[in-house]
């Protein structure tokens, strides 16, 4: 029989977690054997105890272990894995680790050095999108380099406007200007802390866009140049820069947007010669113009959402263009097929400034049944480490409408038990149960001002939504109060009655 000759055969997972876990279920799928990489905090992790092989890589800090490229380099070569999946976060984004791994003939499953270098600089992912045709937020063209320059091309662009870190992200260095003197002190400022963060103290300037959607899309690309895109995923329900809630399709997405935005996606990725998945995130104004803010080069930790509203594996395709296989899609059957939101599960106490609280599990309970999918990688007695990120799991749902995504999402979060340590499950069952965010009327500042104001109010006196039992049509809580109010003045009636 002939030899089939493939690029690799065996995996190493250079992650921890659910999406360690994601990515074995994928490489099992597709006849890949698996590593598994561990701290010494990771010794009961189930990426683990699924993997075919495993190795332990060092102490728990994670520069000491999962972001020690050396350790995990040596950890392929003593398992003889000819490939390594960055997952999420970590590695995943470091062109300097995806050249180190190409150099020691391990062929890193995601895009190349060279195109992770490029998208990760912000100034030149931008100038290359806007060489493309993609909108870009109007600004500088690059750096500014004094206050001067700052606020002669504000006067030019107009208030406000924003100055961004060039080596930021998640919203570090990031400052809103909305006049003259704000941008003076905003530009030593930002320029202080970018300095303090990241040792660049560049800055780029953007005007403001107001009150805006993050809608990101997902695509991916193959060796052979052909490009594809899943439509778009609605983060706009953020805190700190922490994506919370993740939905398709966006509530305010139509099918004449969605194209656009896609094309203007691949536009972007067939530029650079994109291969692998990618995301490209989108501010969306009121007008639904729409503006590139910048492209993720992984595979992102809300993938799910996409996965189950167009019925398609991410990884697995991301795994497939990595081995060199061509994609097998036409753009014209990519169909949305399900209203789908996911809730980010994080072991944090709400009420203390969503602190983490590691701890251990000692209770747990999953939703189930149809339309539900939980990507998690905790069991009971679990103990979460104080390592690591602290999101615990990612509850996800399906449904044929928006309307009952939610009332399907609402029955879970109320099914979801985790006992020992706080969680935000409360905080997502009082999200929706928001009749704002129900009727799909938010925006990025939904969490700072319409939420938190609501939540503000005595409990007596928050608007609040819930689902009506038979048909699941959102109706609101004042009208269910009067009608409990006039049930109640029935009985009283009833009880009036018989003593008299
Ligand atoms: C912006 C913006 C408005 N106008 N840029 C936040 C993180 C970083 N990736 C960019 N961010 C923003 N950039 C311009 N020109 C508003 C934000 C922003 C934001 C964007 C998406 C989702 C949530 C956000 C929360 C605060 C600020």
């Amino acid at each position: 029989m002939r030899k089939v000759v493939s690029l690799f055969n065996k995996v190493l997972i250079a992650n921890r977690g659910e999406i360690a876990l994601r990515i074995i279920r994928a490489c099992r799928e597709l006849g890949l054997t698996t590593v598994a990489v561990y701290s010494e905090a990771d010794r009961d992790a189930l990426h683990v105890r699924f993997a075919d092989e495993d190795v332990c890589i060092g102490p728990g800090p994670a520069n000491q272990s999962y972001l020690d490229y050396k350790r995990i380099i040596a950890a392929a070569e003593v398992t003889n894995a000819d490939a390594i999946h960055p997952g999420y976060g970590f590695l995943a984004e470091n062109a300097d680790f995806a050249e180190i791994c190409e150099s020691c003939g391990l062929t890193f499953i995601g895009p190349t050095p060279e195109q992770i270098r490029q998208l990760g600089d912000k100034i030149q992912a931008k100038n290359i999108m806007k060489e493309a045709g993609v909108p870009v937020i109007p600004g500088s063209e690059g750096i500014v380099t004094s206050f001067k320059e700052a606020s002669q091309l504000a006067n030019e662009i107009g208030y406000p406007v924003i100055l961004k870190a060039v080596a930021g992200g998640g919203g570090k260095g990031m400052r809103y200007c909305r006049n003259i003197a704000e941008l003076e002190r905003g530009f030593q400022l930002a320029s202080a802390e970018a300095s303090n963060a990241f040792g660049n103290p560049d800055l780029y300037l953007e005007k403001v866009v107001l009150n805006p959607h993050h809608v990101e899309i997902q695509l991916i690309g193959d060796s052979a140049g052909n490009y594809f895109h899943f439509g778009e995923r609605d983060c706009s329900i953020q805190r700190r820069h922490q994506k919370l809630i993740e939905e398709t399709p966006s509530p305010l997405m139509t099918d004449e947007l969605r194209e656009k935005m896609g094309k203007a996606a691949l536009i972007g990725a067939k530029k650079v010669g994109y291969r692998g998945v990618g995301t490209i995130e989108f501010l969306v104004d009121n007008n639904r113009d729409f503006y590139f803010m910048e492209m993720n080069t992984r595979i992102q930790v809300e993938h799910p959402v996409t996965e189950e509203a167009y019925e398609v594996d991410l990884v697995q395709d991301q795994i497939r263009v990595a081995l060199g296989e061509t994609l097998g899609y036409k753009q014209e059957d990519i169909k949305l097929k399900w209203a789908v939101i996911e809730c980010r599960i994080n072991a944090e106490d709400v009420d203390h400034d969503f602190r983490p609280t590691p701890g251990t599990i000692s209770g747990l309970h999953f939703p189930g049944g149809p339309g539900v999918r939980v990507d998690r990688a905790v069991y009971t007695s679990y103990k979460i480490p104080p390592f690591y990120d602290s999101m615990i799991a990612k509850l996800i749902v399906k449904a044929r409408t928006r309307k009952d995504a939610i009332n399907r999402m609402r029955r879970c979060l109320d099914e979801f038990i985790v006992e020992g340590v706080p969680t935000t499950i409360p905080f997502h069952k009082e999200i929706f149960r928001h009749p704002d965010f129900v009727a799909g009327d938010y925006d990025n500042t939904f969490l700072d001002t319409k939420f938190k104001a609501n939540q503000q109010l005595p409990e007596e006196e928050r608007s609040q939504l819930t689902i009506k039992r038979s048909t699941g049509e959102a109706i609101e809580q004042p009208v269910l109060d009067k009608l409990q109010a006039q049930e109640e003045m029935k009985t009283e009636e009833v009880v009036g009655d018989k003593n008299q």
